[in-house]
């Protein structure tokens, strides 16, 4: 493919991040307003960089011609929650949508991999209505605490920076970050409860602030 078949290829992986964006984030609003809490704290989206996806084939074994359905996370979405219970509750909303199609789920929090990354995956196949006719694409959604976020974040671009052969010394810290982001998650699950009703409590004052 050259630099124009690729940039066709990839307008309905950026149609689809970019209305799976929206979408999450409205749903964020939405249960803002009807429920006072949402277990989205913020959304992002990127569509895999045109490298990524020639590394991840390769890696894989998959044809050109299979990139579609071959590579899975060409579209991605990221949620970020504050709690790992928000998890849950987001996987459950995801799965009863009419809008996207469940095709599987990985369960990187239960079975955390090697590296100490910690996120819970989720393939949808999404129907996106192009100029040429509705296109069911792939779309990975990560579903991630803050804590989490923060420890792949630094991961990624250390693992940028090294170009993936990271020193002993570094994994090593790594995986005490990964502990400590572990235990971090725990005690704010402990004080949930508390932590909720004063975020309330506090949005509550704010619209009183904002009537007057
Ligand atoms: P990009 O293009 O940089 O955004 P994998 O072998 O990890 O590629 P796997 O295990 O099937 O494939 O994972 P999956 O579900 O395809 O997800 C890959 C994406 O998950 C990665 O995208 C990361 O966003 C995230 N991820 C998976 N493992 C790790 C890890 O060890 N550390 C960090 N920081 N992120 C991870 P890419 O490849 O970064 O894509």
């Amino acid at each position: 493919m050259d630099g124009r078949d690729w940039k066709k290829f990839l307008l309905p992986y950026e149609q689809t991040v970019e209305e799976l964006k929206v979408k999450f984030k409205t749903l964020r609003g939405e249960l803002k307003s009807r429920e006072e809490y949402s277990p989205i704290e913020f959304v992002t989206g990127r569509v895999k960089k045109v490298s990524s996806i020639l590394e991840k084939a390769k890696r894989l074994d998959v044809p050109m011609e299979q990139l579609e359905r071959g590579i899975e996370d060409i579209a991605g979405i990221r949620i970020m929650c504050q709690f790992v219970e928000d998890i849950a509750t987001l996987a459950e909303l995801i799965r009863k949508r009419e809008d996207m199609t469940l095709v599987y789920e990985k369960d990187y929090i239960t079975n955390k991999k090697p590296s100490g990354y910690r996120s819970y995956h989720m393939i949808v196949e999404y129907p996106v209505q192009t100029a040429l006719g509705m296109k069911r694409v792939l779309a990975e959604i990560q579903l991630r605490t803050l804590a989490m976020n923060f420890w792949a974040t630094i991961e990624h671009s250390l693992n940028y920076k090294y170009r993936e052969k990271l020193p002993e010394e570094v994994i090593k810290r790594l995986s005490k970050a990964a502990e400590a982001a572990y235990l971090l998650d725990q005690e704010m699950s402990s004080i949930r409860d508390e932590i909720m009703e004063a975020q309330q409590l506090f949005e509550d004052n704010s619209n009183i602030v904002s009537q007057v």
